[in-house]
């Protein structure tokens, strides 16, 4: 059984444009399931910590501005391979340069309204899922389409 997760979240663009519905249904089309899943506005504190790894980048300000400015769908996904996956259904990180068919590719223009975070390896998954939920928030289930997803 498959338990590989990540951390996926809809920026306030895609928010703002009613992309939640279509973005959850891709994931759910793909195969993956969802763990956890809440709308919230993040603190500035939560905000610099998810991307605090581009903290000296000079987008910086503004891409935590954007971040915190208005509603996030925040989610936990599970499923084989679920990481790497996700950043392939999401695309390149700038939207004229992701390949049509992929989220980014086929809602957005510009990089800095590219509408979706998905994380970008196993040990940042881990890292956000902790900073973004709190265990109990986690839901255990067994999916009953699994036994005809995977063999
Ligand atoms: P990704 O979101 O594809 O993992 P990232 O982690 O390098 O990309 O950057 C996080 C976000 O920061 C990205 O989704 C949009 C913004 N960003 C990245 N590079 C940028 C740039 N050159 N100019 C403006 N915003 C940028
Ligand atoms: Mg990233």
């Amino acid at each position: 059984h498959c338990t590989e997760r990540t951390f996926v979240a809809i920026k306030p663009d895609g928010v703002h444009r009613a992309l939640i519905g279509r973005t959850i249904a891709r994931l759910e089309d793909k195969g993956y399931s969802l763990v956890a899943l809440k709308l919230l506005k993040p603190s500035r504190t939560l905000a610099e910590s998810h991307y605090e790894s581009l903290r000296s980048k000079p987008f910086f300000d503004n891409l935590v501005s954007f971040i915190t400015s208005g509603p996030v769908c925040a989610m936990v996904w599970e499923g084989k391979d679920v990481v790497a996956q996700v950043r392939k259904l999401i695309g390149n990180t700038d939207p004229l340069s992701s390949a049509p068919g992929t989220i980014r590719g086929d809602f957005g223009i510009d990089i800095g309204r590219n509408i979706i975070h998905g994380s970008d390896n196993i040990s940042n998954a881990e890292r956000e899922i902790q900073l973004w939920f709190h265990s109990e928030e986690l839901v255990e289930w067994n999916p009953n389409l699994h036994e005809w997803i995977y063999e």
